[in-house]
């Protein structure tokens, strides 16, 4: 229906109208909310149209002008109505006994993160939906939440991550929903309270996530432990992570070998772990240490289900992903194809099509990849704007020595381009060698990574050699997250910290003994929700209390954006991104069944305060807003 309020009303707008009018058609004035929202939106499109967008750009490429089709297909059963009937217990139980390789897609999370900088929209995972369930039903899990998703959908993408699971949630009911939990750093950065870890396990439960990857960046146990727990106690399925570096085909490699990742996965069977998993952050696990290091896994714990992620960033992901399946994996990821390989995981039609017809067949239907990668291939385009392949060309078999995981592989690629140091991408990924190996071989992945990262650009910029760090480690002013590192912030790392470094850089600062988390005092969830009424009104949810709870600030900025400008993840992506054209029309739905016609009229000449009118129909009626030019 177009517009159900006075404003639209052909008696209301024609005739002369008394207060008996009002009282028999009460429901034409219930419009402030719906106008309110399309008045924000129209603000939203106006500072587009003028000033860019809002979200910071990488990369000079406009959004694609080819909107992406969905497939149609039918609903099936899947694996998600096997862990609602049988419990966490029960779906490892099928998992193990099915026949034949399962595959994780990593899509929605892991693969963008990976090439587009997580800037992918609900909008656009929400189209392709129904045909996932409709196709995929035989997949183990759909990787769609965690990792850097959640602070990014609220930081760029000006939209709820609670949001973004409950409509997944909605469209897909039959396949495990899977996150990526980063222990005691739930989802951020660093180490929270351990109330705020279980909190937040027990909200994405109750809005709909089934599979809680558990990992820790310096696999310390103690961190492990507590995220397993907290994945545990909210009734979901606990995925325990080992993080994968260096080579267990290496001889020469002993700091982590194979006899260090069997005890650790001794730790977390004994820990009740549903499946095990082998996080390969970095693509690391070559074909021949998949062999050893799945093959004694196997042997070890023949009856919990295997899992095991990797990265393609040296090319050889699909190889290494066969030869764990044939090792006795359980499970393994891909991505779809249009969204796989670089920095992101190997092909899922590759593995499919690799596994056809032998006792590793995925029971997944070829063409029905194909149609899937159609739809990603299209709606990659929209994102051009952060898409790693406008200056990244390829992978590079140099990770095996820079053991850069992949997301951050495309995130330093991209740094050392916008800050025109494109050709000395080479010399940040040497430094990060030597900033590893100064902080004594780390297990490398969020938030670790981050830490070596920061060490490797401080080294670049102040040119200082690893042999020069260490000497003048007392004099130096390292980055805080290096500091906070070496204080014991985020855990003790395998074999201990690096000495004498350690005590040069920290001289009398204080030392962390243990688990962080557990010296942090609980958090305070009922006044942190009375504060956010206060702020923001009546409106706040348990789960803007646990966005808030994560990122206080980030959770602030896009509440007052969408004050601003209302919910712009109902816009399509290319309105989002780039405004409309002038003279456009296009409708946008706000929520079901009620849609706002749009079409842009005119952008107005620069005033004095600086500021342009744009000029809009909505819903037949000329509106303006007034925009600041900040161009
Ligand atoms: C994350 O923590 O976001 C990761 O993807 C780590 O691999
Ligand atoms: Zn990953």
């Amino acid at each position: 229906p177009f517009l159900q309020n006075v404003f639209a009303n052909h008696q209301f707008l024609h005739s002369t109208v008394d207060t008996q009018f009002i009282d028999e058609n009460q429901e034409l004035f219930n419009l402030k909310p719906t106008q309110n929202r399309a008045q924000k939106l129209l603000h939203y499109l106006g500072h587009v149209m003028v000033n860019g967008p809002t979200t910071p750009i990488p990369v000079k490429a406009k959004p694609s002008s080819i909107d992406p089709v969905i497939p149609p297909g039918d609903p099936p059963v899947g694996f998600r109505d096997i862990l609602l009937r049988d419990g966490p217990e029960g779906f490892a139980k099928a998992v193990r006994a099915h026949q034949g390789l399962l595959l994780m897609d990593t899509t929605f999370r892991d693969a963008h993160q990976s090439l587009l900088a997580t800037r992918v929209r609900t909008h656009d995972l929400k189209m392709i939906s129904p045909f996932v369930s409709h196709n995929f039903s035989n997949l183990f899990s759909l990787e769609n939440w965690g990792g850097a998703t959640f602070d990014v959908a609220m930081r760029f993408l000006s939209e709820c991550p609670w949001k973004r699971l409950q409509e997944l949630r909605a469209l897909i009911p039959n396949v495990p929903f899977q996150m990526l939990l980063r222990g005691a750093n739930a989802v951020g950065y660093t180490n929270y309270p351990d109330n705020a870890v279980f909190k937040f396990c027990e909200v994405a439960k109750e809005n709909g996530m089934d599979i809680f990857r558990v990992f820790d960046s310096l696999n310390y146990l103690p961190n492990m432990l507590l995220g397993m727990e907290a994945a545990g106690a909210a009734g979901g399925v606990v995925e325990a992570a080992i993080s994968y570096t260096g080579d267990v085909s290496d001889p020469m490699r002993q700091k982590y070998s194979l006899d260090y990742y069997v005890k650790l996965a001794d730790e977390l069977v004994k820990a009740g772990t549903h499946i095990l998993c082998i996080k390969d952050m970095a693509g690391l696990l070559k074909p021949e240490a998949s062999k050893l290091l799945i093959g004694s896994l196997r042997d070890r714990f023949p009856d919990v289900p295997i899992h095991v992620h990797t990265h393609d960033t040296a090319g050889a992901g699909v190889a290494a992903m066969l030869a764990c399946a044939e090792a006795g994996a359980d499970v393994v990821d891909v991505a779809v194809d249009s969204m796989a390989g670089m920095t992101s995981q190997p092909s899922m039609g590759a593995i499919v099509a690799c596994a056809k017809g032998t006792k590793l067949d995925t029971g997944i239907a070829l063409e029905k990849v194909f149609d899937y990668s159609e739809y990603w291939e299209v709606a990659r385009g929209l994102y051009a704007p952060f898409d790693c392949t406008a200056t990244m060309k390829s992978g590079n078999a140099d990770v095996y020595e820079n053991e850069i995981p992949g997301g951050q592989y495309t995130n330093l690629h991209f740094q050392a381009h916008s800050m025109g140091l494109g050709n000395k991408f080479k010399e940040v990924k040497k430094a990060y060698t030597e900033a590893n190996k100064l902080l004594g071989d780390l297990i490398k992945v969020t938030p670790s990574s981050k830490i070596v990262g920061d060490l490797a650009q401080f080294m670049v910029q102040n040119n200082l050699t690893r042999a020069e760090v260490e000497e003048r480690a007392d004099e130096l002013s390292f980055p805080l997250s290096v500091v906070e590192f070496l204080q014991g912030y985020i855990g003790i790392p395998h074999g201990g910290f690096p000495e004498p470094f350690r005590s040069k850089v920290l001289k009398s600062l204080a030392r962390i003994e243990g688990r962080p988390g557990a010296s942090l005092p609980p958090m305070d969830f009922q006044a942190l929700e009375v504060g956010l009424r206060a702020a923001h009104g009546d409106e706040i949810t348990p789960e803007d209390v646990m966005s808030a709870a994560m990122y206080p600030k980030v959770f602030q900025e896009f509440k007052e954006f969408t004050a601003n400008f209302g919910p712009v993840d109902c816009l399509n992506t290319r309105l989002f991104l780039d405004g409309p054209k002038i003279a456009e029309e296009f409708e946008v739905e706000l929520e079901r069944g009620k849609i706002l016609h749009i079409k842009a009229l005119a952008l107005g000449d620069l005033n004095k305060a600086g500021q342009r009118e744009v000029f809009f129909e909505l819903n037949g009626q000329l509106r303006s807003v007034l925009v600041k030019d900040t161009v």
